[in-house]
Parts: structure tokens; C-alpha cells; sequence
């Protein structure tokens, strides 16, 4: 790809003219069980582009979109970049208040629902004064609520349009990100980014291949799916596997028997849960997955060696931002080390500083501050926190980490996560690792709390695994103690049913704080 082009040309017309336009792109695992071939997406984009024209949208206007994962996704997303406007991919999780001031934040002009998530969306949109259409992707059975458009009559008989020039450094797409404190910000992508992405961690890292099938968890909406999904296979011309239901541990299951993915990218709580339900069935999974990624939180080392054990293949660990698009710090195929973050992607640079920005040595615990190509424009309407993270070529990713003696990065924490005990420093994470790894326990969450002498001490959440009772409460304490300190056991445990996550699977933990 020129540099200097719209991303469409490279990651979908390109295909056509190198003869790969009967190859499936996308294959839908639920519902109505659709293909998708890199063909009619170069036609069907066209043509949401020439319907995107037909309406009077201009360049730069922005889509809003609350698109599962289902085919009309890629169409859209790519059919807004043939036509200069750009989408902004929504998490289809959210709640109807967060919609609506998402909605009203982005002045989004025409907003594409998925006829399943319309009630929540519908009280989102009803005092909006920027909309001026709102398409719901119909099924078959016809009939739109009153108010909306369908979306097959919006795109029917449409021209199929020239994808317009557009500069590597213009805004392609937004994506909004809660982070781990939930309010949300508008983070803008330029359009060379996304290749930027599938050349290093996509192509060098991943070792993506036109042959592969991947299946990821984590869905398009997200920064992290997007590229899993979207950008690495569509780089090299492979196949997805798209699912818009819950990936619940059988599901994940099924599509690997099914459809045989050969890169399965998931989060550390999906890990955790596939499993502890292997675990309890006996016996080894069915699949072919040659490789696969974790991202989201960091993954504890535990889950990734009892995994290698079941499946026989790597989960390749690292860490990204919705602000760098995607991963720049990871674990390398063939040589992980379960428990760090690995190295520098190939292209990125990182640096640990202290609060005085000056650079913490090997063993010190710094915040982790990233370089590299596909770092965001800024933040819509927030200009004192885009100019407190994007620090000219540096961007804060808000993360603590150490470089270990071999030169790797290990998880110490979000910045605001991290707090003292009898003046040491205690990472949250680190005794959620020692927490997992007592029989029983599948999750913990681990937050500071005044002692009745008003000492900071650290609390632990736990989750406990089907069928396992609660734990009992010394003998977890004492557990923690002798794995990594007096000082850093929990002083207090509360078995919960779940722990509150952001889409991506990071713990909130100020949640738990509050
Ligand atoms: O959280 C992460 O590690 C991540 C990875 C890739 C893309 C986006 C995110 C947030």
C-alpha cells in the first residue's frame, strides 16, 4: 500500500485484481450462517459508499455504527472509508445513557444498528438532533420501527462507487474507548495506521497467513478485534470466522471443531474459563490452532501453561491501547515467557519513566510510555487529555510495568490501580496471580482498603470455579503469604459471582474501590 492511500484499496480492492475475489473473507459462525468473499465485499462496500452518496453524506461525516459481528459490519466499516466518511464502530454493550451521549459526543449524521440491539439503542436516539437517518440492518421478515430506515432499501440499486483518494495521514475511523474508568473518549485513526498494524504485530509477531482462519474472540468494535479480525487476515487475503453471540466457553468449542480456526485470538478471562472447562471434561480439545494471542489484561502465567498443556500450541501474551490500535509490546511465537509482556514489537519503542519522567533501570517499576507508527490523531473535544497522552511521538499508555533481567516487561498494574502497604509498592496483579493459582479460585480483583486504622491493606474479589465451594479464608491468606510476601496477602476475601470488566476483559477495579 502506497502510504499515502485509502486503506480500502489495499485491504479490499486489491483482492479482486489479485484474483483472490471468490476467496471467503468472513464466514458467519450463528444466525443465518452467511459468506461473505473478498469479491462482493469490494462490490457491496461500493455500493454502501454510493448510498452513502445517494443520501448527501459527505467526507469526514461520521457513521455511527452498533453493528454486531455479522457480515454487514465489514461492509459498512469499509464502505464509509471508499466513501471518504468515516465509521465509528460502537460497543453493542453498552447502556442506552452511554449511547446517547456517545451519539450526541460524535454528531454522528447516519447511525447502522443491528435489528437485535434496537431497544436499547432506541431511547438513546430520541432527543438527537444530529441524525439524519438511522438504518437497521433487517432480516428477511421485513418491517423497520417507526422512525428508522431499513437498510437493504437504503443500499438497494445503489451505485457501487470509486473508493475517493485520501491522504495515509487523514482520519479514517474513531473508535471509543471507557478505558478502565469508563468514560468514554473518541480516539481518531488515521488510514495508514491499520496497515501499520498488519505489518508489524499482524505480520511479524502473528506470522498471519492467506491460509489461516482465524476465530477472535474479542469483536470487531473493539481495537483489538478489529485487528484480529479485520485488518490481519484482510492484509494477507485469509478467512474470519465472525460470531456475534456470547463466547461462552462451549460456543468457543464448537466454532473450533466446526470451523477449524488456525489463530484463535482471546482475552485472559475467556482463557481461563475454555480452560478450567477442558479441564473438567478430560481429555484433549478438538481443533487446529496453530497459534494463539491474548491481549486486554495481562495473562497469568498459570492459564497460559495449563493451555499450551491441553492444546499444544502457544498463547502468545501482549499488551496494546485503543490509542496505538493495537498490540506493541509482546510475547514472540517460540519463545514466551507466561507471567511477562514480552518485548517491543518490531517498529515500537517503549520506555518505563519515573513521575519525573526520567527513565527507571531493569527490577524499578515505571510507567510504560510507547513510539510508533500507528499511534492516534488525539481524542475528540479533550484537549488537555489528549495533550496529557499523546506527548508529541510518546503516548502514555497509563500502565506500570518492570523490565526483567532478560530484558522483558512484566504487568505491575494501571497507573491508578497501584498503591503501598508499610510503604512498598503492591501490585493489584500480582497477588490476582497468587489468588488464581489457590485450588478453586478462577478470578480475583484485588483493590486497597483502609484498616480500621485507617492503613492501607490490600481486599481481594474472588470468583470461585463451578462446583468449588467458598475457599476457606486463612488457608488462602497463608497461601498468598508464602507465594509473594507478608505484607501483600489480602486481608479480606469476598467471594462474588462475577467481577466487573470492560469489553476487552481489563477489571475495573475502581468499581470494586467504590
Ligand atoms: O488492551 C489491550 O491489550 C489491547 C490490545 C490491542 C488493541 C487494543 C487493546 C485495548
Amino acid at each position: 500500500m502506497d502510504q499515502n492511500e485509502n486503506a480500502a484499496l489495499y485491504f479490499v480492492d486489491r483482492h479482486v485484481a489479485e484474483g483472490r475475489g471468490d476467496k471467503v473473507a468472513f464466514r458467519e459462525a450463528d444466525g443465518a450462517q452467511r459468506e461473505l468473499t473478498y469479491g462482493r465485499l469490494a462490490e457491496e462496500s461500493a455500493r454502501f459508499a454510493g448510498a452513502l452518496y445517494r443520501h448527501g453524506v459527505r467526507r469526514e461525516e461520521r457513521i455511527a455504527m452498533i453493528v454486531r459481528d455479522q457480515i454487514e459490519f465489514p461492509v459498512v466499516f469499509w464502505g464509509a472509508l471508499k466513501a471518504g466518511a468515516i465509521p465509528v464502530p460502537l460497543n453493542t454493550l453498552l447502556a442506552s445513557d452511554i449511547y446517547e451521549a456517545i451519539l450526541n459526543d460524535s454528531r454522528a449524521s447516519i447511525l447502522v444498528v443491528s435489528e437485535q440491539l434496537w431497544d436499547v439503542v432506541k431511547p438513546a436516539i430520541e432527543g438527537n438532533r444530529f441524525l439524519r437517518a438511522v438504518l437497521v440492518i433487517d432480516s428477511d421478515e421485513g418491517g423497520v420501527p417507526e422512525g428508522t430506515e431499513s437498510y437493504t432499501e437504503f443500499v438497494k440499486d445503489a451505485p457501487q462507487e470509486e473508493t475517493v483518494e485520501a491522504y495515509g495521514d487523514e482520519l479514517a475511523f474513531w473508535l471509543y474507548s471507557s478505558g478502565s474508568t469508563g468514560v468514554p473518549k473518541g480516539v481518531r485513526h488515521v488510514h495508514s495506521s491499520l496497515k501499520a498494524t498488519a505489518d508489524t504485530f499482524g505480520a511479524q509477531v502473528l506470522g498471519i497467513r492467506e491460509d489461516d482462519v482465524v476465530y477472535s474472540v474479542a469483536k470487531f468494535f473493539f481495537a483489538y478485534g478489529l485487528g484480529n479480525a479485520m485488518s490481519f487476515p484482510m492484509s494477507v487475503g485469509a478467512t474470519t470466522v465472525i460470531f456475534g453471540g456470547r463466547p461462552t466457553p462451549d460456543a468457543v468449542f464448537d466454532i473450533m471443531k466446526t470451523y477449524r480456526p488456525t489463530v484463535f485470538c482471546g482475552v485472559p478471562t475467556l482463557f481461563a474459563a475454555v480452560v478450567a472447562e477442558q479441564e473438567k471434561k478430560g481429555g484433549k480439545p478438538d481443533h487446529c490452532i496453530r497459534i494463539s494471542t491474548s491481549a486486554g489484561e495481562a495473562l497469568p502465567r498459570d492459564i497460559g501453561e495449563r493451555w499450551e498443556r491441553l492444546w499444544g500450541s502457544e498463547i502468545v501474551d501482549g499488551v496494546g491501547s485503543t490509542e496505538m490500535l493495537h498490540i506493541f509490546l509482546s510475547n514472540r511465537p517460540g519463545d514466551v515467557v507466561y507471567g511477562t509482556s514480552g518485548l517491543p514489537v518490531p517498529g515500537y519503542e517503549v520506555r518505563l519513566v519515573d513521575e519525573h519522567d526520567e527513565d527507571v533501570t531493569d527490577g524499578e517499576v515505571g510507567e510504560l510510555l510507547v513510539r510508533g507508527p500507528s499511534s492516534a490523531e488525539g481524542y475528540w473535544n479533550r484537549r488537555s487529555k489528549s495533550q496529557s497522552t499523546f506527548e508529541g511521538h510518546w503516548t502514555r499508555t497509563g500502565d506500570k510495568y518492570e523490565r526483567d533481567e532478560g530484558g522483558r516487561f512484566v504487568y505491575c498494574g494501571r497507573t491508578d490501580d497501584m498503591f503501598k502497604v508499610s510503604g512498598i509498592w503492591v501490585s493489584p496483579f500480582e497477588v490476582e496471580q497468587a489468588l488464581i493459582e489457590f485450588p478453586g479460585v478462577l478470578e480475583a480483583a484485588v483493590v486497597a482498603r483502609p484498616d480500621e486504622k485507617d492503613l492501607i491493606k490490600p481486599a481481594a474479589y474472588v470468583v470461585m470455579k463451578e462446583g468449588a465451594g467458598a475457599p476457606d479464608q486463612q488457608a488462602l491468606k497463608d497461601f498468598v503469604k508464602d507465594k509473594i510476601g507478608m505484607w501483600k496477602y489480602p486481608r479480606w476475601v469476598k467471594v462474588v459471582e462475577e467481577l466487573p470488566k470492560t469489553a476487552t476483559g481489563k477489571i475495573q477495579r475502581f468499581k470494586l474501590r467504590d
